[in-house]
């Protein structure tokens, strides 16, 4: 996998977990940008072994030239039972594509990481991988492979700067500093 995201935030870890994972303004304000639409976010909710679920369906617009223009996506998202509110939060996402060329294929597993600095700071660290449901043709599965990374990449390198945008804001106009 890889690494995207590994940085010290001026934002709490209580607030940077907000700001990701409910329906906030910010998530809003993104989504918009990236042209994601129809989005139906389920609630947070603790399945039988305790753990902290929901599901996101959404409609991607995707500007790589090998593939249509939209697709929708399931994306299943849990908090690792691990979790401290306010101290360490750990999100695993499943990103599954329904509208790209081998789709059946291949899933996204994306890892944030929330971890406490201090009061007013957290580090945000997002790990990558693409996973393999089936085993395709070695040729496609680096095509696979190489086609998901530069659009994850452009992706999270777009989060984080509307991230430090925020963080901006946030710290602006006389709170705590
Ligand atoms: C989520 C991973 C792969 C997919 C895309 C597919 C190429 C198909 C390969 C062919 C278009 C928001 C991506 C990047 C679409 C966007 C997905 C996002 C960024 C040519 C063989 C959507 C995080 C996420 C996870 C997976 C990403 C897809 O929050 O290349």
């Amino acid at each position: 996998g890889r690494l995207y995201v590994n940085r010290v935030f001026h934002v709490s870890a209580e607030k940077m977990f907000d700001l990701l994972f409910t329906d906030s303004h910010f998530m809003r304000r993104f989504m918009k940008a990236r042209k994601i639409t129809n989005a139906n976010f389920g609630p947070w909710q603790t399945d039988a072994s305790g753990t902290m679920k929901r599901r996101l369906k959404y409609t991607i617009t995707i500007t790589n030239p090998l593939v249509g223009k939209f697709s929708t996506a399931t994306e299943n998202q849990a908090i690792d039972k691990e979790s401290r509110d306010g101290h360490y939060y750990l999100v695993d996402a499943e990103v599954y594509t329904h509208d790209v060329p081998y789709h059946d294929y291949f899933y996204t597993q994306n890892r944030y990481w929330i971890v406490r600095h201090s009061k007013h700071k957290c580090r945000l660290r997002v790990y990558t991988d693409v996973k393999y449901k089936k085993q395709p043709w070695g040729l496609i599965k680096s095509f696979i492979t190489k086609n998901s990374w530069s659009g994850l990449e452009e992706y999270f390198r777009h989060l984080e700067s509307e991230l430090l945008e925020e963080e901006l804001e946030l710290n602006q106009g006389g709170g705590d500093p």
